[in-house]
Formats: C-alpha cells, structure tokens, sequence
C-alpha cells in the first residue's frame, strides 16, 4: 500500500448528532489510522444526547482531538463549512470527512490519504469497481443510486459516487470552491462541494469504499433531505463561483 504523503498535516472533520455511542470509538480508530501529523475535529451541533460532553472529554485527554460546538442543528453542510474553515484555519494540508456511525471504515483512511498524493480530491466511492454497500434495502439502495445518477447526468460529471461523505481534499480545493457560499444543507452538500472542485479545474479520483449500515443511534435522513438534493442539483449550474 502506498504511504500517506509524508510531511502533510491531516485533520479529519468529524460532524457529530446524536453519536454518543460511536464517538469514542470512533474517534479512537480513526486516530489509529492517522499519522502523527494529525488532528481529528469533532463538529457537534449541540447533540441533546450528550456526543458534545464526550468530545469535550476526548479532547482534553488527547492534544490531537478538538470540538467545534454549533449552536444548532442546520444539516452536515454548515457544519461540514465550519468544520473545513477551522481546519484551514489550523494549517491542515490535507483535510479528511467522514461519518462518525462506523458506516465509513476508518481503515479506508490510509487509502483514501495515500490517493491523495496525485489528486487534489479523492472521493471514497461505492459505485466504483470494488465498491458497494451492504445490508441497505432496495429503497434506500435506489435514492443513493438514482441521487448519483441523476447529479452526474445534470452537472454533466465523469464521477459515479457523488452523495458519499468520505472524502479526502488537498487545502486547495477548499480555498477555491467559496465554501460560505454553499447553501446545500444536505447530501446536496457533498455533490456540490464536489462539482465546484472538478469545475475549478482539480483532479479527483475514486477509490471503493464499501458503506456499512451503522449499527448504532439512528440516521438523520430525511425526505427534505433528499428533495433538497433533488432542487438544489439544478440550480449548482447558475451558483458555482466564477473563475
Ligand atoms: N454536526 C452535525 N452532524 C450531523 C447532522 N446530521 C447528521 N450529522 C452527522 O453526519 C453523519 C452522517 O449522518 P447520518 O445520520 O448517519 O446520515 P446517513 O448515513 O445518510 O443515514 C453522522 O456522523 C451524523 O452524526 C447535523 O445536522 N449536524
Ligand atoms: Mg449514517
């Protein structure tokens, strides 16, 4: 296996609701992958089942966790803004997402880390040779699909996995794309980040990622969520920044 690119400062954005009984474990595996250059920032939009008290205690225990407490819930997008201008902010080199439900594997990191030596986004792809999901059912399985399928059509993209949530991007990509400039709460997010970079001329690649239901907590899916997606997919044409 490649290295992960040496002498380039890692922070992982991990955005939190409702992950009380994940987030040490996952916060504990994802560092295990992690080089020591390292920074895992937990982004909680005050969870009313205490994930921001446990990140708190995480982060005074290791100098390497940090938390970043939202007022509020508004979706993954504002939090994932917040998260990724902290992490710039904080002279990440390379900066990492990903769900805090163990439906991404930390063990993927090295991989998606070391895609990163030639690219400037790597995407952690289902829909790519080697890729999957498993134990979803055949609705859920059709919005994801069907979500991709339809971006990829209308933005006119060469990407088969555009609503998947671990991704690695070099820092500048994130300065490019005007992240305060995004509206997209909700998987829109992770389209739009990702057809703002390809239009501003960077290199993205997919490497498979099997996606895992998470086995703990609930998903905050919902139906808004996916029509979000559905309205605002269109419209990422008319409101991509200038180059
Ligand atoms: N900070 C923050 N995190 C969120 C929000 N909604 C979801 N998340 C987190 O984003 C990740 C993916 O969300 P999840 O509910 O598992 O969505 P699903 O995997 O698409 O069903 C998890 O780590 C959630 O805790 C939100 O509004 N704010
Ligand atoms: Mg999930």
């Amino acid at each position: 296996m490649p290295a992960v690119p040496a002498n380039e400062p890692v922070w992982l954005v991990l955005p939190t609701y409702n992950e009380a009984d994940n987030l040490e474990r996952i916060v504990a595996a994802i560092r295990a992958q992690l080089p020591a250059d390292r920074r895992v920032l937990v982004v909680d939009d005050s969870s009313p089942d205490g994930t921001g008290e446990i990140a708190d205690r995480l982060a005074a225990a290791h100098d390497d966790v940090e938390v970043l407490h939202r007022a509020r819930k508004e979706g993954i997008g504002p939090a994932y803004v917040a998260g990724f201008r902290a992490a710039l902010d904080g002279g990440a080199e390379l900066i990492a997402q990903m769900d805090a439900d163990f439906s991404h594997d930390p063990a993927d990191l090295p991989r998606l880390l070391a895609a990163a030596a030639d690219a400037d986004l790597v995407l952690g792809s289902r829909y790519v040779d080697g890729g999957g999901v498993t134990e979803w059912g055949p609705v859920r399985r059709l919005i994801s699909r069907g979500g991709s399928a339809y971006a990829r059509t209308l933005l006119g993209l060469g990407v088969n996995d555009l609503t998947g949530g671990f991704k690695v991007f070099r820092r500048a990509v994130l300065e490019a794309i005007e992240l305060e400039t995004i509206p997209s709460l909700g998987y829109a997010f992770q389209v739009e980040t990702t057809y703002r970079a390809v239009r501003a001329g960077f290199e993205v690649v997919e490497v498979p990622i099997v996606f895992r239901d998470r086995r703990v907590g609930e998903s905050k899916m919902t139906g808004s969520i996916v029509i979000e997606a559905a309205r605002r997919v269109p419209m990422m044409r008319l409101t991509r920044p200038r180059r």
